[in-house]
């Protein structure tokens, strides 16, 4: 099965290159879109020569995604990765997130950041704390899904399950729009254990309260 990895990159030039090279030796194909960035994510992209897709303007980490996936949809992927460029997710986990596709046993995988004790206590205190809970109520309630970190951003799916799941959102939110779009076709889903390194505690809590909001909206169009 033909593995692509997806990674969205808005102003990463600090790290793009690092997770190319860790990245690419692992997968089939690795699509770098570049959403609109001001810095030299794009020159580095082509530099260390993987496929660089570019929207002009920034439109938002769900609209990068959209555009990786189709592109690797139209160019013979079997199963497609989406990770992140900012370096908080591990390339060697990537064969872990493809093997249940591999083997048959899911068609989407989610990666989660609180299967494994160990690795939970490094999530940020607010994060695992306040936000995570909240999004995980929201997605039970609101969506009737019951994972326990759907909102990594670190996932596979199979080529059958991306060209069936649309997701619309453009920001954050687009987290929880394939969420639901998995339980709304039934795919078989797997989590798997993850780890994530924080180098600063990220998304604030306004940054998390802002991907509610989006969730809320997400639920009201959906
Ligand atoms: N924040 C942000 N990231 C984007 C955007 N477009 C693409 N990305 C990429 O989407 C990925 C995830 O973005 P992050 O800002 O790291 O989001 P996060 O991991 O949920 O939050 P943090 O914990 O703050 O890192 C990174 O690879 C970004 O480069 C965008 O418009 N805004
Ligand atoms: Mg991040």
């Amino acid at each position: 099965m033909r593995v692509f990895c997806v990674i969205p990159a808005f102003n990463e030039e600090k790290n793009i290159k690092a997770i190319i090279n860790q990245v690419r030796p692992l997968v089939d194909c690795l699509v770098i879109v570049d959403d609109g960035s001001t810095d030299r994510t794009a020159d580095f992209t082509l530099r260390e020569g993987a496929v660089l897709l570019k929207h002009i303007i920034n439109r938002g980490q769900g609209a990068a995604l959209r555009t990786g996936t189709e592109y690797c949809l139209n160019n013979g992927a079997d199963i497609i990765v989406h990770f992140d460029a900012d370096g908080q997710f591990l390339s060697q986990d990537i064969e872990k997130i493809a093997a249940p596709i591999k083997n048959n046993k899911a068609q989407v995988v989610f990666g989660s950041r609180f299967l494994n004790a160990e690795h939970s206590s490094e999530v940020p205190f607010i994060k695992k704390n306040i936000i995570m809970p909240l999004a995980k109520a929201v997605n039970r309630i609101f969506f009737n899904v019951n994972l326990t970190d759907p909102q990594s951003g670190f996932r596979a799916m199979s080529a059958e399950a991306a060209r069936r799941i649309g997701w619309r959102q453009d920001r954050m939110a687009h987290c929880s729009e394939i969420m639901f779009e998995v339980k709304k076709n039934n795919f078989k889903v797997k989590e798997v254990p993850i780890r994530v390194i924080y180098h600063n505690f990220g998304q604030s809590f306004s940054g998390g309260f802002k991907i509610l909001k989006e969730l809320f909206i997400a639920m009201l169009v959906n």
